[in-house]
């Protein structure tokens, strides 16, 4: 039914959150492709616009220039019908988020698949670690009222379906809530 309210989009927007390897990507797309809401990948974001403040050498990677992907996200929150993807998000308004989803994998699982990544020694224990010590949820509930947060298991396929199949549920009941 959510899908159908599309290209309407409904106003509700969520967060996926969870350690990189976790299966954000994955569930946004798949969801995206099955609902009316649009899929936005903070990583994607930064890179087409280069949204970039410095390079951090111990981790390999870009340095994400939060205001200007707060700026470039806040246009694309007005319209609502969003699921955001990004392993953390501390510097995103509360208010932006209606729902948020943190997604968990088995340890073994995790490092599997960020060996296949490539990933270096140190990024692979710091990653497994924050898995581990459930950092992101953690964040997650301070950051947000626990009543929004939502864990979600993400080790194999049926996961997938099942998250899927939840999530369109809780947004259902969302716009019921909301629509008055
Ligand atoms: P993230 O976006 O959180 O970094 P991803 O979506 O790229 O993670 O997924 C990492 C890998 O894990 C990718 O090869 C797909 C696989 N994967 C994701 N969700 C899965 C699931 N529920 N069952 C099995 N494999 C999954």
């Amino acid at each position: 039914a959510v899908g159908r309210r599309a290209p309407e989009r409904v106003p509700c927007r969520s967060v996926f959150r969870g350690t990189p390897g976790v299966g954000k990507t994955t569930l946004g797309k798949e969801l995206a492709s099955r609902s009316g809401l649009k899929y936005i990948n903070v990583g994607d974001l930064a890179r087409e616009g280069q949204l970039y403040d410095g390079y951090d050498e111990e981790y390999d990677c870009p340095i994400l220039d939060e205001d200007r992907v707060v700026d470039e996200l806040e246009n694309q929150m007005s319209e609502g019908g969003v699921i955001v993807d990004y392993h953390g998000c501390d510097f995103f308004p509360e208010r932006w988020f209606h729902i948020v989803f943190v997604l968990r994998a088995d340890n073994s699982v995790l490092y599997k698949r960020l060996e296949t990544r490539g990933y270096n020694e140190k990024k692979l224990k710091d990653n497994i670690q924050c898995e581990i010590f459930q950092v992101l949820y953690e964040e997650a509930l301070a950051s947000y009222k626990e009543e929004i947060v939502h864990q979600l298991p993400s080790n194999k396929p049926e996961d997938l379906e099942d998250n899927i199949n939840q999530i369109l549920k809780w947004i259902e009941q969302w716009i019921k809530d909301h629509s008055s």
